[in-house]
C-alpha cells in the first residue's frame, strides 16, 4: 500500500511537469502503460496474501482512475492553451477604420448589355444564349455565306481541329433561334464575338455584338427604324436620330449600314464624329428569304428584321473609353477611370 502512495505522489510530480500531448502520451505508458508502474504492481497480486488481496486490488482500481482523471484535467489544460495561444496570436481586424481601397465595379460591357437587354425586354423581346464556338454552319451556310463565298475573309477566324469556329458574329445564333421558335418571333441574342483581325484603337480579336431579330407578317424597314430609334434613345437618354445607308450582308436584302446623329454634339460635328454630325453604328437589313427558309420558316409568308449592334464600341462611346483593348485588358487601374455613370 505503501508503494502505490509512492507512485501516486512521484505520478503527481511527473504530470506537473508535462507540457505537451507527446509529453503525456509518455506518461501513460510510464504508469498505466504494458510495463507501467500501475501494471507492474498489479502484477505483484498473486503475491499477496488472499485476505488482502481484495483491498489491495481496489486500491489499485483507485489509483489507476486517479491517474486518468489527472491526465484528463492535463488534456483539457492544453486545449483551453491552444484556444488562448490562437487569440494572443491574431491580428485583430478594426472594421472600423474606412478602407483606402477603391471599391469595385461592373465591367462597362456588363452594364450596357444589362442596359440593352432592360431595353428590349420592355419592347416584347426574348433574350437567348448564343454559343461561342458554332458549327461551321450556323456561322457561315446558314446565313447565306456558302463556302468559298468571298464574304468569309471579310471575317476570318479561329478554327478548332473539328472544324467548328469561334464565332464571328451573332447571326451565327439566328439559324438555331428560327429553328426553336419558328415565327412569329422577337429576339435578342448578345455574345461574344472573334475574328482573326488586325487589331487597332477599335478592333479586336474579341469584341461583343448583341443581335436582334424579329420576324411576323408585314415587317418592313419601317418596323426596324422604330425599334432602333427606341433603343438607342433610351440607351443615350436623349432623342436619337438615324439614317440607313446601303450596305451589303449576304444574310440580308436590303443591307444597311445605321447611322445615328451624334449624341455627343447634337449632330453638330465633334471629335466623336469626326465632325460629319453622323456615327456609323449598327448594320442591319432585312432578313434573306434564303436565310428563313433555312430556318424553317416561310419567307411567301413571314418577313423579317435583323441588326447586329458592336456592343464593344458602343461601350466605348458610352463610357468615353479610346482604347478597344482595355475592355479585354482586366486592367483595373485603367478600366476604373471609364465613366461609369
Ligand atoms: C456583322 O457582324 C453582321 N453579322 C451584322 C448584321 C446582323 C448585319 C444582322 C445585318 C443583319 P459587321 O462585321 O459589320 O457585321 O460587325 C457588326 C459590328 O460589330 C460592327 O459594326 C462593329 O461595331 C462590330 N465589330 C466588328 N468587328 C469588330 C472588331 N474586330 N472589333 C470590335 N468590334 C467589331
Amino acid at each position: 500500500m505503501e508503494k502505490l502512495d509512492e507512485v501516486l505522489v512521484r505520478a503527481k510530480q511527473d504530470l506537473s511537469c508535462v507540457n505537451n500531448k507527446e509529453g503525456l502520451g509518455s506518461f501513460y505508458q510510464n504508469y498505466l502503460g504494458k510495463n507501467g508502474k500501475v501494471t507492474e504492481l498489479m502484477k505483484q497480486m498473486k503475491d499477496i496474501p488472499n485476505e488482502e488481496k481484495k483491498s489491495f486490488g481496489m486500491a489499485i482500481n483507485n489509483l489507476k482512475q486517479e491517474l486518468q482523471s489527472l491526465m484528463n484535467e492535463k488534456e483539457k489544460e492544453f486545449a483551453k492553451k491552444k484556444i488562448q495561444d490562437r487569440i494572443d496570436n491574431t491580428k485583430f481586424v478594426d472594421l472600423t477604420i474606412p478602407s483606402n481601397k477603391k471599391r469595385g465595379s461592373l465591367h462597362p460591357i456588363t452594364i450596357l448589355q444589362e442596359k440593352l437587354i432592360d431595353i428590349f425586354l420592355s419592347m416584347g423581346f426574348t433574350v437567348e444564349d448564343g454559343q461561342e464556338i458554332e458549327t461551321e454552319y450556323n456561322n457561315f451556310e446558314a446565313v447565306n455565306i456558302p463556302k468559298n463565298h468571298p464574304a468569309r475573309d471579310m471575317q476570318d477566324t479561329f478554327y478548332l481541329d473539328n472544324g467548328q469556329v469561334l464565332k464571328t458574329h451573332t447571326s451565327a445564333a439566328q439559324n438555331r433561334i428560327m429553328k426553336k421558335y419558328g415565327a412569329p418571333l422577337k429576339a435578342i441574342f448578345p455574345g461574344r464575338c472573334f475574328r482573326n483581325e488586325e487589331l487597332d484603337a477599335s478592333h479586336e480579336n474579341t469584341f461583343f455584338q448583341i443581335e436582334g431579330m424579329m420576324i411576323d407578317k408585314d415587317v418592313s424597314v419601317a418596323n426596324l427604324i422604330y425599334f432602333m430609334k427606341e433603343m438607342l434613345t433610351n440607351v443615350f437618354g436623349k432623342q436619337i436620330n438615324v439614317r440607313l445607308r446601303p450596305g451589303f450582308f449576304p444574310f440580308v436584302e436590303p443591307g444597311f449600314e445605321l447611322d445615328i446623329s451624334c449624341p455627343y454634339c447634337d449632330g453638330k460635328g465633334c471629335r466623336v464624329c469626326k465632325h460629319s454630325g453622323w456615327i456609323e453604328l449598327c448594320p442591319c437589313g432585312m432578313i434573306h428569304p434564303n436565310v428563313l427558309k433555312m430556318g424553317g420558316i416561310d419567307p411567301e409568308q413571314y418577313q423579317g428584321f435583323a441588326f447586329g449592334l458592336g456592343f464593344s464600341r458602343l461601350a466605348m462611346m458610352d463610357f468615353d473609353i479610346t482604347e478597344i483593348r482595355l475592355l479585354n485588358s482586366g486592367n483595373i487601374k485603367a478600366l476604373s477611370q471609364a465613366k461609369i455613370k
